[in-house]
C-alpha cells in the first residue's frame, strides 16, 4: 500500500537553519507554499520541547493534509501521533525496522536514509514506505555527496518511493527530475529563503511540471 502521494515536496525542518524564524512559523509558510510532507529534524532540542513542538506541528499538518514525520525516534513519533518516522542508518541499531513497525503499526509511514547504491539495495527489500537517497549534491549537513550517477538505477530497481535529498535547489532540481525523480526533500532551499512561501511555490512548480 502506498502511503504517500505520487509526487512529494518534503520539507525537512531544522529550526537552526531558518535564519532566526521559529519552527511553527516556518512550517506555516511552507505549508501555504505547498509542501506535501514535513519532517521535524531538531537534533539540538530536548525531548520535552520536541514533544510540544511535535504536537503543534502535527496538528498543523493534519489540518492541511500534509504528512508529518518525526526524525530519529519512533517512540516520540508514536507519542505525538505523527504520520510516521524517519530513521537513519545509525538509528537502526536502536530501532530495527521490525521493532519500529511493531511499535507504530501497519498504517504509519516508515522512511530510511541511504547513502549508497548498496545501502539502497538493502533497504529496498525491507518493510519501508519510502527510501531517502543522498546527499545527491553538496550540502552543509554532510561532509560528502554521492552525485547523480546512481539516480536512474535506483529508480529502475526501486520497490517503493525514493526521496532524493541533499543540496537540492532551484538550479539543480531540473537535472534530477529529468532522470525521473518524483520526490524531493530539502532543508536550506526553503529555510534560507527570505520568502519561504514563495520559494516553496517555486520549487513545487518544478515538481508538478
Ligand atoms: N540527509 C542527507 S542530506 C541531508 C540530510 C538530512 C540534508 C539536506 O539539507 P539541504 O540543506 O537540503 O542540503
Ligand atoms: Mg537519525
Amino acid at each position: 500500500m502506498r502511503k504517500i502521494k505520487e509526487k512529494n515536496l518534503y520539507l525537512v525542518l531544522s529550526e537552526e537553519c531558518g535564519c532566526g524564524r521559529n519552527a511553527l512559523d516556518i512550517a506555516k509558510s511552507a505549508i501555504a507554499g505547498g509542501i506535501d510532507m514535513l519532517q521535524m529534524r531538531e537534533k539540538a532540542k530536548p525531548r520535552s520541547e520536541l514533544l510540544s513542538l511535535g504536537h503543534e506541528l502535527c496538528g498543523l499538518c493534519k489540518k492541511n493534509n500534509v504528512k508529518f514525520i518525526v526524525n530519529d525516534d519512533p517512540v516520540l513519533a508514536k507519542e505525538i501521533g505523527a504520520d510516521g518516522v524517519h530513521l537513519g542508518q545509525e538509528d537502526l541499531k536502536k530501532y530495527s525496522i521490525k521493532k519500529t513497525r511493531n511499535l507504530l503499526g501497519q498504517d504509519k509511514i516508515m522512511g530510511l536514509s541511504t547513502h549508497s547504491l548498496e545501502q539502497f539495495k538493502e533497504a529496498n527489500t525491507k518493510d519501508l514506505d519510502y527510501i531517502a537517497f543522498g546527499p545527491i549534491f553538496p550540502t552543509k549537513t554532510k561532509d560528502y555527496f554521492i552525485g547523480t550517477g546512481d539516480v536512474e538505477e535506483v529508480l529502475n530497481i526501486a520497490a517503493k518511493p525514493v526521496v532524493f535529498i541533499g543540496g537540492i535547489n532551484n538550479d539543480n532540481i531540473g537535472e534530477l527530475l529529468k532522470k525521473g525523480a518524483r520526490n524531493i526533500a530539502v532543508i536550506r532551499a526553503i529555510l534560507k529563503a527570505d520568502d519561504i512561501k514563495a520559494k516553496t511555490e517555486e520549487i513545487k512548480r518544478w515538481l508538478l511540471k
